[in-house]
Order: C-alpha cells, then sequence, then structure tokens
C-alpha cells in the first residue's frame, strides 16, 4: 500500500537529482499520489533566499526543508527533496526532524568527473576558475552517504531507469 513519506535525494550539482525526481513524481503523480517536489528553484528563491552557501547557511537550508517537508507529510503527501544536503550530519539533522520511519535516503550516485563533464550551468568551471567559493566537490566538502536506502549509480544507466529503481524501491519501503 502507499503511506506518506519524504524521498530525500543527495549528491553532487549536475549529478541528476532533479531531473530523476521529476520523472518518479510524474509516476507518482500519474497513479494518483499526492506529491510535493522541493527543490532549490522552488525553495532558495524564497523560503530561503537568505541563505548561501557556507556548510551553517546549508544547515539552515536544509532544516528549513525538513520541516516544511514535515509538514506536508502530516498532510499525507508523498514528498521528494532533491537538495546536496552535503554532509552526513546536515542529511542526520533531517532525518531527525523528518522522524526515520518517514525517511528514504536515497544516493544520486555520479562521479564528480562526470558532473564537471557535464557542467551543464556552466558552475563547476566558475569554481575552477574561482568566480565561486565553496563549492561542492571543489573547495566544499561531499560525503558520500554510507548505508542509503539505495544507491543510484547513475553512470550506468539511464534516468528512466533510475526513476523505476527508485519507484520500486519505494513500493518495498512502503509495504
Ligand atoms: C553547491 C551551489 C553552490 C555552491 C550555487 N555549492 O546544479 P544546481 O546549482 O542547480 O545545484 C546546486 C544548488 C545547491 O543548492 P542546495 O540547496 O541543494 O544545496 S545544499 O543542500 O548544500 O544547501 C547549484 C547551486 O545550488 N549552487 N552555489 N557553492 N551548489
Amino acid at each position: 500500500g502507499h503511506r506518506a513519506g519524504v524521498v530525500w535525494l543527495t549528491g553532487l550539482s549536475g549529478s541528476g537529482k532533479s531531473t530523476i525526481a521529476t520523472a518518479v513524481e510524474r509516476e507518482l503523480f500519474a497513479a494518483g499520489h499526492f506529491v510535493v517536489l522541493l527543490d532549490g528553484d522552488n525553495v532558495r528563491t524564497g523560503l530561503c533566499a537568505d541563505l548561501g552557501f557556507s556548510l551553517e547557511d546549508r544547515e539552515e537550508n536544509i532544516r528549513r526543508i525538513a520541516e516544511v517537508a514535515r509538514l506536508f507529510v502530516q498532510a499525507g503527501a508523498q514528498v521528494l527533496c532533491t537538495f546536496v544536503s552535503p554532509t552526513r550530519q546536515i542529511r542526520a539533522l533531517a532525518r531527525s526532524i523528518i522522524g526515520a520511519e518517514d525517511f528514504m535516503e536515497v544516493y544520486v550516485n555520479t562521479p564528480l568527473a562526470t558532473c564537471e563533464a557535464r557542467d551543464v550551468k556552466g558552475l563547476y568551471a566558475k569554481a575552477r576558475r574561482g568566480e565561486i567559493k565553496g563549492f561542492t566537490g571543489i573547495d566544499s566538502p561531499y560525503e558520500a552517504p554510507e548505508a542509503p536506502d539505495l544507491d543510484l549509480p547513475t553512470a550506468n544507466q539511464t534516468v528512466a531507469e533510475s526513476a523505476q529503481q527508485l519507484i520500486l524501491a519505494l513500493r518495498a519501503w512502503n509495504s
């Protein structure tokens, strides 16, 4: 059966979190679920517009997002969160706010070299040139999850395959 909860996607900038989550969102919506997608585009422009990318600001970003996600869970939603959420401490905070039983951690496991080669937004090039300071993977840490509920090795599979793998894991987690 279905229950409300949060699917938390973590990974580097350009790893494919939003692309995969959007495909999953579409499928869950088509199946009749109340689904909410929280990402940098809809959170950092408003709720967290006052925050930057220091580790302190990232933690506050994630704290607010986790509180919002929890409210949506209480309202019965299946929530998809796509944030770099770079440290174990930051993800542990999200898990504790949301509640471990409602929190599924998904590691969008794309190597830095792949993200940097794609560089869809040109941010890695800027970070390498020193035009962005504290960029995750370049001069700010990314700690890979040690025991994610699901690991998506995106270099070896299509977006559709990753989305399908996530849907199956969510079904297993829900039953
Ligand atoms: C990492 C940054 C930075 C720095 C701007 N470090 O590829 P994007 O553009 O769309 O995803 C990145 C996004 C990360 O925001 P999050 O809210 O997910 O980060 S965190 O969970 O750490 O709070 C990237 C862009 O913002 N971006 N500067 N310095 N990503």
